[in-house]
């Protein structure tokens, strides 16, 4: 018999690099070559290759839905979707009557498997069929994302493709370490519109990610309707850094990409930045300044002057009317309220604000998030603290918040890569791929566990960030690693190995169209 073609792609990769084991615990320590199913990212939790001759799409695989979920049928047409441009295939979808038929992807919900929670999954590939099987929906979506990886990466282009559709045999556990896996995309600095929105979050759920946090006002920029305060993005929504042009969503086209996200299992998280790094709306209401004069419109890149006028109550009629409207359009559970860089208020005074405007968001039904500086004030118990660069992490310990990880000096996308990068800032240092892979969540305060960690979160800051092929540069290749901290197990995680993994990694990312950084220091696989 010939042997499989398969054979000769494993090979290839063991030659050109290694990677671990996996365990029966699931750690990954023992360094052997790598196959293709080791390359996945994020690592999944347990892998065991089978025996056997692989599972191969052809012209008559389908994809068949255990049960009458139409949410399950949906996401088994998220998976053709992404399956019948470069296979050239039919790949039709239906509903499970009796037995599969042979070679058939299948897709099941109702495991009830508490290890695995509602976004762990357990796939299993043999040569006669794939089953797909989870505890909830959310986690059949998670699931998908693995089979893309196991496949060729020619399976994400948009054309087709002269390619054989193997995975070899294996059967995979897996799910995430933490609940909270965001990424931050600033649209106040350079406005990004609803295309780039979807883009990106195509981009994240690729990645097993779940959180989109967007950082929708700042100085430079107001970029959210408001329809009771409609010279907010009128005025405020013009401007950008440098003199570049502005823009601003629509409540309409918030709530678009919103369902789009939520259709990939990933939730907009909506900042409006306050008290600080409020310009644009200072600029566009003169009532909202405690000396009743509208500022001038700011497209510089400095931080820490404005204020909105904490004393004044008109201002906490504003957050209220602000917060409600936005928090009526966004379906998932959090509100950022931003709370950085304030320099001219008093520690009394930003905290009273603080602790209001806290209020003013449980009173719409969400749960508040702030950046560092909030852990001064009193927080209520929901209240999520990101860490970004103070250490202010004891106190929001301290009362019982639990930590976003964003420290800047690792997972902040808009710092440079080396000095030679075009793009980004770097007053946190520059950003080797390295260097945003190589650190642990609860490694780098004191007193931190997995108990005090939603998650991570890998903010870009777009002062610098004009197209979406900037974004895509500084975003990835290290966007797959922060992926990987929030949801692949600590134990047996480095760089040593990462890196194999990553250097095929780009050949997927190659076939998406991302415009990635191709760091020298990794072997890219063509
Ligand atoms: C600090 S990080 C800021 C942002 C800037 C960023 C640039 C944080 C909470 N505030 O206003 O855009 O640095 O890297």
């Amino acid at each position: 018999m010939k042997p499989h073609p398969l054979l000769f792609l494993m090979l290839a990769l063991a030659l050109s690099s290694c990677s671990p084991n996996v365990d029966s615990s699931g750690a990954f320590t023992e360094v052997t070559p790598v196959t293709l199913q080791q390359a996945l990212i994020p690592m999944p939790v347990s892998l065991t290759p089978g025996e056997g001759n692989p599972f191969v799409i052809t012209a008559e695989t389908g994809i068949y839905v255990e049960g009458d979920s139409e949410e399950v049928l949906r996401i088994a047409g998220f998976l053709a979707d992404v399956l019948r441009p470069s296979t050239g295939y039919p790949v039709p979808v239906e509903r499970l009557a009796g037995e599969a038929p042979a070679g058939a992807i299948v897709l099941r919900t109702g495991l009830n498997d508490a290890t695995l929670g509602a976004e762990g999954y357990q796939l299993t590939v043999a040569e006669t069929g794939v089953t797909l099987a989870a505890n909830e929906p959310a986690g059949l979506f998670r699931g998908i994302q693995t089979i893309r990886q196991l496949l060729p990466p020619a399976v994400e282009q948009p054309t087709v493709q002269d390619a054989e559709w193997a995975i070899a045999p294996v059967q995979i556990t897996d799910y995430p370490r933490y609940e909270w896996r965001g990424a931050m995309l600033d649209v106040a600095r350079h406005f990004h519109g609803v295309d780039r929105i979807k883009r990106y979050i195509d981009l994240l759920a690729y990645h097993k990610m779940n959180r989109l946090h967007l950082h929708l006002s700042d100085d430079q920029g107001w970029r959210i309707e408001i329809k009771s305060w409609p010279k907010l993005t009128e005025i405020g929504g013009a401007t950008a850094v440098d003199g570049d042009p502005g823009g601003f969503f629509t409540q309409e086209e918030y709530a678009d990409f919103a369902r789009y996200a939520a259709e990939r299992y990933v939730t907009i998280v909506p900042e409006i930045d306050m008290p600080g790094h409020t310009n644009a709306a200072l600029s566009s209401y003169a009532e909202l300044n405690c000396d009743g004069v509208a500022t001038e419109p700011y497209t510089g890149i400095e931080v820490g002057f404005s204020s909105l006028c904490v004393d004044a109550e008109i201002t906490y009629r504003f957050v209220d009317d602000v917060v409600r409207e936005i928090a009526a359009i966004t379906p998932g559970p959090y509100f950022h309220i931003g709370g950085d860089e304030v320099e001219t208020l008093t520690q009394e005074q930003y905290n009273g604000f603080v602790e209001r405007v806290q209020d003013i968001v449980q009173s719409h039904g969400k749960i508040a998030v702030g950046w560092d500086e909030i852990a001064h004030a009193r927080l209520l118990p929901t209240t999520l603290v990101q860490h970004w660069a103070s250490d202010s992490a004891a106190a929001a310990i301290r009362q019982g918040a639990r930590l976003i990880m964003s420290p800047a000096t690792h997972a902040y996308v808009d710092m440079k890569y080396d000095d030679s990068t075009p793009l980004g800032l770097n007053w946190a240092g520059n950003t080797s791929v390295e260097d945003g892979y190589s650190w642990d969540p609860i490694d780098l305060l004191p007193g931190v566990t997995d108990e005090n960690v939603a998650g991570v979160e890998a903010p870009l800051w777009t002062e610098t960030i004009k197209t979406m092929e900037d974004i895509e540069f500084m975003a990835f290749p290290r966007m797959a690693g922060n992926a990987e901290i929030g949801w692949s197990p600590r134990e047996g995680r480095s760089w040593a190995e990462y890196q194999h993994r990553l250097a095929l990694h780009g050949a997927r990312l190659s076939a998406l169209g991302v415009n990635f950084y191709r760091a020298p220091e990794i072997s890219w696989l063509p």
